[in-house]
């Protein structure tokens, strides 16, 4: 009856934190052989490389480890961009060696006032052309969810353009002295059930070792942000010792597995990540392991699926997964209103995490208990609670970029 009782709940959301059953969080510490991790040494050789493992056979699926020989070729740029104050480029990443159709588009703007600027990385939900209201972005051409604005049959129109500049605030980006490489999702898999059919889940199989059902749409896209790293480490114009990585929502958990997936990546930003992401599925609130495997079936591994009635099953939880990004600096953030994401449940993470930092004489959350709202907690951990709705916005960009300018010792 009991577990009856557990699988109805677990196809449900909740958002009483007197519900929230007591759970027990796997020791990120403990190796499989029961002894402790007691230093620096011991995680990276043992510990991080056991856990890694684990989200790719339970959580996220393989992250194909074969290198592609890709192609870059800067398609536009002009070093009078946005009134003279950056220099855009449009950088077509050609992933295979001989299929020109598979490709994605980066959007660079450099700010043209700093010698080789620390440079931002991120996925966006709906096309470059929606970063910024700039004319010579190129439209994109893919499909597009119908709720991106301007969009008619999936498709992008002039209408599209600049849709979502608010969460980008790019001109202060630049002002702070960063430059902005950004890539639509779709570009690497559409954000469909069927979208793995087009993408590089299937266009790449052969040439990175890999079947479709191996790896998720999460994998894909964090694949995605390492190939644009790789661009970036060959732009003389960037530094890409200094590449901060910022993902919102669904595409913060590709953030989080491509941070984890890919060392060069030197600072790693959770926007609202929630299930999947930096929320603790083991606390029953927001949005479950059931429902988003329920919802969205292509975003995960296939062994994910399983734990939908079993999440205390899982052999790691969030925690773990922002553990993989220690020692590097690591900013968790959620928002009042958001409850699908689960606040507490980021929060308690992003502090649990911080036991994998102190190995490294680094600083995370003080506390396990939740700050108030606009109050950034932690050091090489930070975390704050925003008040307000499930987006990117000033005041989170504003935390940001003073993390990224302080860790970047700018
Ligand atoms: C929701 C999903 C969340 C989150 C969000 C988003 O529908 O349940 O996990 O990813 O979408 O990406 O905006």
């Amino acid at each position: 009856l009991f577990s009856f009782i557990a699988c109805q709940c677990l196809a449900q959301s909740n958002t009483d934190e007197s519900k929230v059953q007591p759970y027990t969080l796997p020791d990120v510490l403990k190796m499989p052989d029961g002894k402790r991790v007691t230093n620096s040494r011991e995680w990276q050789l043992k510990q991080r490389p056991y856990i890694y493992r684990l989200f790719e056979e339970n959580q996220f699926g393989r992250f194909p480890a074969t290198k592609t020989a890709i192609r870059f070729r800067v398609m536009e740029s002009d070093r009078n961009a946005l009134d003279g104050i950056a220099t855009r480029k449009q950088v077509r990443i050609w992933l295979h060696p001989s299929d020109s159709t598979v490709y994605a588009d980066v959007l660079l703007y450099i700010p043209n006032n700093v010698k080789k600027p620390p440079v931002f990385i991120a996925l966006n939900f709906s096309g470059n052309h929606t970063v910024s209201t700039d004319k010579h972005i190129a439209l994109s051409t893919r499909w597009v969810s119908s709720r991106a604005k301007g969009g008619v049959n999936n498709r992008a129109t002039e209408a599209s353009r600049g849709a979502d500049t608010a969460s980008w605030q790019l001109h202060t980006l630049l002002q702070k002295g960063f430059a902005l490489a950004t890539a639509y999702c779709g570009d690497w898999e559409t954000d469909t059930v069927t979208g793995y059919q087009t993408g590089i889940r299937t266009t790449m199989k052969d040439i990175l070792n890999i079947q479709p059902n191996e790896w998720g749409a999460m994998g894909a896209w964090a694949w995605g942000l390492s190939r644009i790293v790789d661009y970036l480490q060959q732009d003389k114009a960037v530094d890409a010792r200094k590449i901060a990585l910022i993902g919102h929502s669904r595409l913060g958990k590709a953030a989080l597995w491509a941070g984890a997936s890919d060392q060069r990546i030197a600072l790693v930003i959770s926007n609202e990540s929630g299930e999947g992401g930096a929320a603790i599925s083991r606390r029953w609130y927001g949005e479950t392991v059931k429902i988003i495997n329920n919802n969205f079936p292509h975003w995960f591994g296939a062994k994910y699926r399983t734990y939908g009635d079993s999440v205390n099953t899982l052999p790691v939880d969030a925690h773990m997964l922002l553990s993989l990004i220690a020692p590097r600096p690591l900013y968790v953030a959620s928002a009042e209103d958001d409850k699908w994401s689960d606040p507490k449940g980021e929060f308690l993470s992003a502090f649990e995490a911080g036991k994998v930092y102190a190995l490294f004489g680094k600083q995370g959350i003080e506390t396990d208990k939740m700050p108030e709202p606009n109050q950034p907690v932690g050091e090489t951990v930070r975390y704050h609670l925003r008040t307000g709705r499930h987006a990117v916005t000033v005041y989170d960009w504003q935390q940001y970029l003073e993390f990224a300018s302080r860790e970047f010792g700018k």
